[in-house]
């Protein structure tokens, strides 16, 4: 393409409705196989989003409840075995075929293999899950498809620290002003944004109307061309956004305001 190399995927999100389909349900079966009577609903699910990584979720969590371990090693030794419980019963539901792809990211990933244009993973959820969900629906082989693959265990700082950008940026060998990421949540935006790398916002479930500032374009997913800012040409087939659409958004580099 003219205006960029590479495409980083974020995946909780992005490649598909993980949290609504997937993690929110897997905690709470997590909870209750350990005969918690803990259940997140939507909301409260949507509230602790605002802290990445699945462990750290359910620490914060338990920081509120009157009935959780008083002493931090015991809440510290809890929330791994949940954590690890629910990443199992994840897994289960990717396999039963209970989480989707995001319409229009299977035609997007075999158009940028069509056309050359590689491809990464940057995601700071467990690795296992990263596994999980894309050999379910890319197959064994489908690290292959991807030509930096960065997870929640190769950092030290989840987003919106940049570091899971930076270390697919240096995989890739790259400039971040030629990589594009994609992106649901302010702070994934926040940590490509601070790695340098232009950004396109998919609306996911929990992240819909967030105000998220300075992304090359941001709109309701790839499958449709209405509702982006900037705007797509209606008349312009097929439906879905492509690869000539991102890089008309990167020529064009111009940042989006905030959504209230
Ligand atoms: C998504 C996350 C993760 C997932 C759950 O991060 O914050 O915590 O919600 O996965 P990203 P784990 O936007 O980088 O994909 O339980 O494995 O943390």
């Amino acid at each position: 393409m003219d205006g960029f190399d590479a495409v980083l995927w974020d995946v909780d999100g992005v490649l598909a409705e993980t949290e609504r389909d997937g993690h929110r349900v897997a905690f709470n079966l997590a909870f209750e196989a350990r005969g918690l009577p803990w259940r997140w609903d939507e909301s409260r699910y949507g509230e602790l989003l605002r802290i990445s990584g699945g462990r750290e979720r359910l620490l914060a969590d338990m920081a509120v409840r009157a009935e959780a371990p008083a002493i931090a090693r015991d809440r510290d030794a809890l929330a791994r075995d949940l954590h690890a419980s629910k990443n199992a019963f994840y897994a289960q539901r990717v396999a039963k075929g209970s989480i989707a792809l995001r319409d229009g990211v299977l035609e997007l990933l075999q158009e940028c293999l069509a056309r050359g244009v590689r491809m990464g993973i940057a995601s700071t959820t467990s690795r296992a899950n990263v596994e999980a969900l894309l050999r379910h629906h890319l197959g064994a082989a489908w690290q292959g498809l991807f030509a930096a693959v960065v997870c929640g265990e190769d950092v030290q700082s989840k987003k919106p620290d940049p570091q899971v950008y930076l270390q697919a940026l240096r995989r890739l060998g790259d400039e971040p002003s030629r990589v594009v990421a994609i992106e649901d949540a302010p702070d994934g935006v926040a940590a490509a944004r601070t790695a340098g790398l232009p950004v396109l916002v998919m609306r996911s479930a929990f992240f819909g109307t967030d105000a998220i500032a300075g992304a090359i374009a941001i709109g309701p997913g790839l499958h449709d061309r209405r509702g982006w800012r900037p705007p797509l040409q209606r008349t312009h087939l097929p439906r879905r956004v492509g690869l000539d659409d991102i890089d008309a958004w990167v020529g064009q580099r111009a940042a989006v305001s905030p959504v209230a």
